[in-house]
């Protein structure tokens, strides 16, 4: 089937700043809406937002000229042409051009790209988890943030997220745990006369100033909601510490103190003696591979030492990884790379490296749910999308719930 028309539109993401979304038609009048998320603590490989710099309009961030990049220079090369998507993203690459997609934008294609995906889905008549369906389809385990800090809040907590991961069975089960859990964590802040707004993804942000606090509170609350921690439900961070990392020093700031990384492993192992902490997400600033070798040596049989920043979903970073003994898991975000096709490459190389793998959104979203659907349909075990709060994060649980019940019946 050809495709017919690429009309590009700049919309808002959830912090209220510009993104785009694409709608794709098909010569049979089939179409798709995909929009693509942005984040806040990016990592420096990642694939370039082409934002417009444009000081009179949204601060800069405003996305015409990505915009217009699909409108006319991608347009015109794929209008007419037949929907495949390797030769779509195939096409996006050549046409860009560059190794950190600075010509198109990053956020330009993956609207193209994932448009295209939305709409083979639809012209075969399938659920897109169905359509993309590799392997063997499994409900991802979702890791549920409960307490935001670092660049996602205006708080005094150094770690960027706490998450729940309720490992009880069934998908509404676990959702539903993590929701009760987040009600009650709630409701203890409240008692504590600590502030219960919401970060970016929807955690609460209260002004703590050790991590070990709010390990305890979260441990408080899994109990106080009745689920018992570390059999029914563990818990994951992501320290994002390239943010934290002071340069000059060579160390990071964590908890008021200045720890180098020798003092930063004691800490990480510390912690994991001390509490049910499955996963933790860059440990270490992104260019740091030996120390992050050096934890996942002692204890990656325990815990998934995940790379964010450091892989940025490109296969590359990741095999440099996989040679250094780097981390066991990675976290994939689409738009860190820019093509499906490219996302794709990563997460065969990382199942084939036996590196766990965990989908993420970006702490800017949209209402787009397709990375439940690229959980499900990949059999990617892990997916972090956020708190059980906040309309854009809640549209992937929703979906998720709603996979569920479709594989159910
Ligand atoms: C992260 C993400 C998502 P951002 O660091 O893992 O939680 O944040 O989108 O700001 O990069
Ligand atoms: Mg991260």
């Amino acid at each position: 089937m050809n495709i017919k028309e690429i009309v590009a539109r700049e919309i808002l993401d959830s912090r209220g700043n510009p993104t785009i979304e694409v709608e794709m038609t098909l010569a049979n009048n089939i179409s798709a809406v995909a929009s693509v998320p942005s984040g806040a603590s990016t990592g420096s490989k990642e694939a370039l937002e082409l934002r417009d710099g444009d000081l009179s309009r949204y601060n800069g961030k405003g996305v015409l000229k990505a915009v217009e990049n699909v409108n006319t220079t991608i347009r015109n090369a794929l209008i007419g042409q037949k929907l495949d998507q390797v030769s779509v993203d195939k096409t996006l690459l050549k046409l860009d051009g560059t190794k950190n997609k600075s010509n198109l934008g990053a956020n330009a294609m993956l609207a193209v790209s994932l448009a295209s995906l939305k709409c083979l889905a639809k012209l075969q008549n399938k659920e897109l988890f169905e359509y993309i369906t590799y392997g063997k389809v499994s409900l991802p385990i979702p890791m549920i943030n409960i307490i935001n800090g670092g660049a996602h809040a205006d708080n005094s907590l150094d770690v960027q997220e706490f998450m729940i991961v309720p490992i009880i069975k069934g998908e509404a089960k676990r959702i539903q745990a993590a929701s009760e859990i987040f009600h009650t964590l709630k409701n203890i802040l409240k008692k504590k006369g600590l502030s219960t707004g919401v970060g970016d993804e929807g955690g609460f942000a209260p002004n703590l100033s050790k991590t070990t606090e709010a390990l305890d509170l979260i441990l408080d609350a899994i109990n106080e909601a009745n689920y018992r921690p570390g059999k029914e439900v563990l818990i994951a961070l992501d320290v994002a510490a390239s943010e934290i990392y002071d340069k000059e020093s060579n160390a990071y700031k964590i908890d008021g103190k200045l720890l180098n990384s020798n003092d930063l492993v004691k800490y990480y192992i510390d912690l994991v003696r001390n509490y049910p902490i499955i996963s933790i997400e860059d440990p270490f600033e992104e260019g740091d591979f030996e120390s992050l070798a050096v934890l996942t040596k002692l204890i990656g049989s325990k815990v998934m030492l995940v790379g964010d920043d450091y892989f940025c979903t490109n296969s590359e970073l990741l095999e440099e990884g996989i040679k250094s003994n780097a981390g066991n898991a990675i976290l994939l975000k689409a738009n860190q790379i820019g093509t499906i096709s490219e996302m794709t490459k990563t997460i065969m190389v990382a199942k084939k490296n036996n590196y766990k793998t965990i989908i993420s959104h970006r702490s800017g979203e949209t209402e787009d749910t397709f990375i439940a659907d690229l959980a499900v349909g990949f059999g990617i075990p892990f997916i972090k999308t956020g708190s059980v709060c906040r309309g854009e994060r809640i549209a992937k649980y929703n979906r998720l719930m709603k996979i569920e019940d479709i594989l159910n019946k």
